[in-house]
């Protein structure tokens, strides 16, 4: 044996060690887009600790929700299924409330907990029922408020002071302070920057001298989008309005528009701008303690949102800035930074990331894929080439009523935000949308030509053959994710 081999055998052991499992640090936003970030591209807004995920990171510049709502999306994140598996397919709050998250599916964080992790879920929460699979909790009632929000911890009602995205991120150090020998996974999900887009006083002015430039799409006239023209409830400058008391009086209705735009991006901004600076204190707790190198960092939000695009703002549709969401990961222990990823990432595949990242195995429920293969640089061959999107949120109001209801023309417009249940098949290149309860209309876009989708091509000759392949991929979907 020479001195090479020696070295070798006395090495084996450690190597053979199992290697220490990752902290999981998962934070997500409320209707945060990408290019509200430095990092995406925004050239505005200078975001330093987003970024530094992406940069000692992982950038995911095709990162997609599966359903454009708080709610769903959410639950889709916990269990890594689509909406139709996991029964939350809309907000219902309240009296509304019939939506119930499928207790028998496995949430990340259940499944972590079962694997000697210690998990907590600090911030905005947003679904019907109380956490399930953590030792600990804190959390946002519904919505909860900016300002001296109540929150709920372990049951109890706590009133606290001050503002929400400071007080999330007091609570979540809080939590990580702990003494604990455990790995740990810790769910830090932050209301802001969700409407009534409230900054904190410190960021009141931030980006004052500015005037934003606005989208291509400002000024849609929506000519071959039937079911966008419809959607009324969804034009900021309407459904904004009674938001701003200090609108001056007087204004034309295109002044009013610009006003309200330059406010309400510029406010969305500044409480984004909060949570990055917050997450900034969370990142240096984690080199201070030695933990970053071992720690996954993960950060999203539960869907995009349309900044003044096609003259909206919200979600819900399957157009790009509301389809689109920021997924940046970091795990210095396994990649270096400064990688860009542009196959497509869903927000169903998180839960096996994470559940993969710990070396556990993923449950059979899960529909999404582990994107730790892209992180390594080993991306399957086999890797999705198109993505499947649902939105249903009126369904439910519908449910039970039978086909008559949906034939009835006052329940064209019994929708919230006028935005019609539908489905749609997205490629690297096109986009087929379904709305099925509006006597099947559909809608299909060449993203190459028409990256802004202002041109519905789904009756033009010329795309025939590509509006027959996609109508077979949407059949496809349908079926792979039992949807049908
Ligand atoms: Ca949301």
């Amino acid at each position: 044996m020479n001195r090479r081999q020696a070295l070798s055998l006395m090495a084996a052991p450690a190597v053979m060690a199992a290697p220490r499992r990752p902290n999981i640090l998962y934070v997500m936003t409320d209707d945060h887009v990408p290019r509200a970030m430095s990092c995406y591209g925004n050239t505005i807004l200078k975001t330093p600790n987003f970024d530094r995920i992406a940069n000692e990171g992982c950038r995911f510049d095709n990162a997609f929700c599966t359903n454009s709502l708080c709610a769903p999306s959410r639950a889709s994140v916990l269990t890594g299924t689509y909406s139709h598996v996991n029964g939350i397919i809309g907000n219902s709050e309240g009296a509304d409330n019939i939506e119930k998250l499928d207790a028998k599916l496995p949430t990340y964080p259940q499944v972590l907990r079962q694997n000697g992790y210690r998990t907590a879920m600090i911030g905005k929460w947003h679904l019907s029922h109380d956490p399930v699979g953590f030792d600990y909790h804190c959390i946002l009632p519904g919505q909860g408020l900016y300002f001296d929000p109540v929150f709920i911890e372990q049951g109890q009602k706590k009133q606290m002071k001050g503002y929400c995205t400071d007080i999330t991120t007091d609570i979540a150090l809080g939590w990580l302070k702990q003494k604990d020998t455990k790995p740990w996974c810790l769910v830090y999900q932050h209301k802001s920057p969700h409407r009534p887009f409230q900054p904190a006083p410190r960021h009141a002015k931030l980006l004052n001298d500015v005037t934003l430039p606005h989208p291509a799409t400002y000024d849609d006239d929506y000519a071959t989008r039937k079911l966008s023209r419809e959607a009324e409830d969804m034009k900021f400058d309407i459904s904004l309005e009674p938001d701003y008391k200090d609108l001056p009086k007087g204004l034309s209705a295109r002044e009013k528009k610009d006003w309200i735009y330059q406010r309400f991006v510029k406010d969305y901004y500044r409480a984004a701008y909060g949570v990055d600076e917050n997450l900034g204190r969370v990142l240096e707790y984690l080199d201070q303690t030695g933990q970053a190198e071992n720690t996954v960092v993960i950060y999203s939000s539960d869907n995009g949102f349309f900044l003044g695009d096609y003259g909206w703002y919200d979600k819900r549709f399957m157009y790009e800035p509301s389809l689109r969401i920021p997924l940046m990961i970091r795990y210095p222990a396994l990649f270096g930074g400064g990688k860009v990823e542009k196959r497509f990432a869903l927000n169903i595949d998180y839960a096996p990331t994470i559940l993969d990242l710990a070396g556990i195995k993923v449950p059979g429920t899960m529909q999404g894929r582990s994107l730790k293969p892209l992180l390594e640089g080993k991306p399957p061959s086999n890797w999705r080439k198109s993505m499947y999107y649902t939105y249903y949120e009126d369904s439910w109001r519908l449910r039970g009523k039978g086909k008559e209801a949906m034939a009835d023309p006052s329940f064209q417009y019994f929708t919230p935000h006028r935005v019609s249940p539908h489905r749609g098949v997205r490629t690297e290149r096109h986009k087929l949308i379904h709305y099925f309860s509006e006597n099947n209309y559909w809608e299909l876009f060449d993203l190459a030509s028409d990256p802004n989708e202002l041109k519905n091509v789904y009756d033009d000759k010329a795309y025939a053959s590509v509006r027959a392949d996609l109508t077979k991929e949407l059949a496809r979907l349908r079926k792979e994710y039992r949807n049908t």
